[in-house]
């Protein structure tokens, strides 16, 4: 499929929508679809669009699998690096000028997660669920990521996101403060439009610098060079290792991975 049909876009009363749209893939985020949804902000962002909704298509059991596997390095390389696709999609969300709103129907895996996690806010209903899988997959996943994670939850919640990789039911995700509003899956659509549009009708220029605030803020973290050095080369301990080969290589075999901590 070409890039543009895996990523549908519609500007409906000023709000932008972007529909992941590879539902055989089960919008995985590969980096087709990550170019899609990048272009989508691009073009929405020349067209001054105030609010964008990101969704999948009614009715999908998965909202997306996360990134898409096949496409990460087997071995020796960072899986997560500051220019691979996913890190690309994550920046492109968060510097957009304007509330990048998630309507989630069906299960959201790992680095579609993360990316639920860096929109600006979360509408739900019952179908959803979120699970954070690196755990699963041996990645030693990355700082700007963790951030979300421990901007948005109590640490200890965030913790038990990436310890055990299990999906969270959209009920507790709502208590614990991933999901704005969790409301009835035949409301969700008319929900969400209606507070984008409240959005629409406020000063565009006043959330764009509020945005970018919240941004800034949200990353004020000062690391020494050594602190930098440290993560990177614990990173670096977790890609090299057997584990990240054989999860990788489990998933693509369909088998249990067999972890050796090493
Ligand atoms: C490529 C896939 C995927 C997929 N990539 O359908 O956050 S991190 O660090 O972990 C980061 C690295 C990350 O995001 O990793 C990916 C994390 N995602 C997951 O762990 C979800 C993996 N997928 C699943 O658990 C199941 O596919 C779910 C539960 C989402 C749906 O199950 P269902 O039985 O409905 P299948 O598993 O049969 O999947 C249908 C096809 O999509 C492929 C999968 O391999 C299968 O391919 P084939 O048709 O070739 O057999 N697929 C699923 N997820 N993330 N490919």
């Amino acid at each position: 499929m070409a890039e543009e049909e895996l990523v549908l876009r519609e500007v409906r009363d000023r709000v932008g929508i972007i529909t992941l749209n590879n539902p055989k893939k089960l919008n995985s985020l590969s980096e087709a679809l990550v170019g899609g949804v990048i272009g989508a902000l691009d073009e929405f962002r020349a067209g001054r669009v105030p609010v964008v909704v990101m969704r999948a298509p009614a009715g999908q059991k998965v909202w997306s699998a996360g990134h898409d596997v096949k496409e990460l390095p087997r071995k020796n390389r960072d899986p997560l690096g500051y220019f691979d696709s996913l890190e690309n999609l994550l920046r492109a969300v968060e510097e957009y000028p304007g509330p990048v709103i998630a309507m989630v129907h069906g299960s959201v895996w790992g680095g579609a997660c993360d990316l639920i996690m860096t929109c600006d806010m979360v509408i739900a209903d019952e179908t959803a669920a979120f699970a954070m899988t690196p755990a699963k997959l041996g990645v030693p996943y990355n700082a700007s990521g963790i951030l979300h994670f421990m901007n948005r939850l109590p640490i200890n919640i965030a913790k038990e996101m990436f310890f055990t990789a299990e999906l969270m039911p959209a009920e507790r995700a709502h208590r614990v403060g991933i999901v704005n509003h969790l409301v009835g899956s035949d409301q969700l659509e008319e929900f969400t439009f209606k507070l984008a549009k409240v959005i629409t009708t406020r000063s565009a220029l006043s959330i764009e610098v509020i945005k970018e605030q919240f941004r800034i803020f949200s990353k004020a973290y000062p690391l020494s060079p050594s602190v930098f050095e440290r993560i990177q080369g614990l990173r670096r301990r977790v890609y090299d290792s057997h584990d990240y080969e054989e999860a990788i290589s489990a998933f693509l075999e369909k088998r249990q991975p067999v972890f050796k901590g090493e």
